[in-house]
């Protein structure tokens, strides 16, 4: 396969629909091999059927410690390690600040922030493993920098992706893996058109410097930017991707 990431294998996770769905198959156009992870079984395998034979499926909720151990377990069998991981896969609630209790908090902080840590470090262990410079691409949001409301406990999720990211480049350069965040606005992706978000689309482009829906492709364009050698120098960083909604 030729194209700027032929060679690469790549992970993306909560890749079954939405804007992980686009972001596989644009690392899929760029050359690379696609590991199309979800907790929903099937739409990861229409996800994967759907981008070709560039494409295979596997299953993990990446909340699940023993489910994450068997993800990196079958990508060692079949790629020996990820080039590239892409940390997709979120809860993304929509709920009144008067309903957030410890329950949902807890709910959202174990899969969009422990779940990203525990992808994160099981990748990278094995990247280093394998002596691979790898790449470690999660999607945050600008609802990070906006404190967007009716979703208090994802806004702080976000922030600590964020943080990790930081931290995470940090202690892995000396390893050649780089950490970067890509933090979209908001987006016309699958769990948005089912969802009330989907009536804030005209307030948001109101606030865009540039005018229009935000679309899944808009983010894979991006990443797939972060997981070529053009980025090779970039690292910690935090992209906001939303057409100028926010400026941070
Ligand atoms: P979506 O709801 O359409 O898709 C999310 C996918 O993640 C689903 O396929 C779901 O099954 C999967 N998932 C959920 N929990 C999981 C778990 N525990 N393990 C594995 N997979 C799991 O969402 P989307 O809008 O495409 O969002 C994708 C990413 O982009 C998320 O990180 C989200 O926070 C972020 N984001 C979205 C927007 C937006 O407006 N859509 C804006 C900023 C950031
Ligand atoms: C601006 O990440 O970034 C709604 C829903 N509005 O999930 C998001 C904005 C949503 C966002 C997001």
């Amino acid at each position: 396969m030729s194209g700027r990431l032929a060679g690469r294998t790549a992970l993306v996770t909560g890749a079954a629909q939405g804007i992980g769905k686009a972001i596989a198959a644009r690392l899929a156009a760029d050359g690379a091999s696609v590991v199309v992870s979800d907790v929903n079984v099937e739409g990861a395998k229409a996800a994967a059927a759907s981008i070709g034979h560039a494409a295979v499926a596997i299953a993990a909720d990446i909340s699940d410690p023993t489910a994450v151990s068997a993800l990196f377990a079958e990508i060692g069998d079949r790629f020996g390690a990820c080039d590239v991981l892409v940390n997709n896969a979120s809860i993304v609630p929509f709920i009144a600040w008067d309903d957030v209790d410890l329950a949902h908090w807890q709910k959202i902080i174990d899969v969009n922030l422990t779940g990203t840590f525990l992808v994160s470090k099981a990748a990278t262990d094995q990247m280093r493993a394998k002596g691979k410079a790898g790449r470690v691409i999660s999607i945050a949001s600008n609802t990070f920098f906006a404190g967007t409301p009716n979703m208090a406990a994802y806004v702080a999720a976000k922030g600590g992706v964020i943080g990790l990211t930081r931290a995470m480049a940090t202690e892995l350069g000396k390893y050649g893996i780089t950490a970067n965040a890509i933090t979209p606005g908001l987006i016309e992706s699958d769990g948005v058109k089912g969802s009330p978000h989907n009536n804030a689309f005209d307030f948001v482009e109101m606030l865009q410097a540039v005018k229009g829906k935000g679309q899944p492709e808009h983010i894979g364009d991006v990443v797939a930017f972060l997981a070529s050698d053009d980025a090779r120098w970039i690292t910690g960083q935090t992209i906001n991707v939303d057409a100028g909604m926010v400026r941070h």
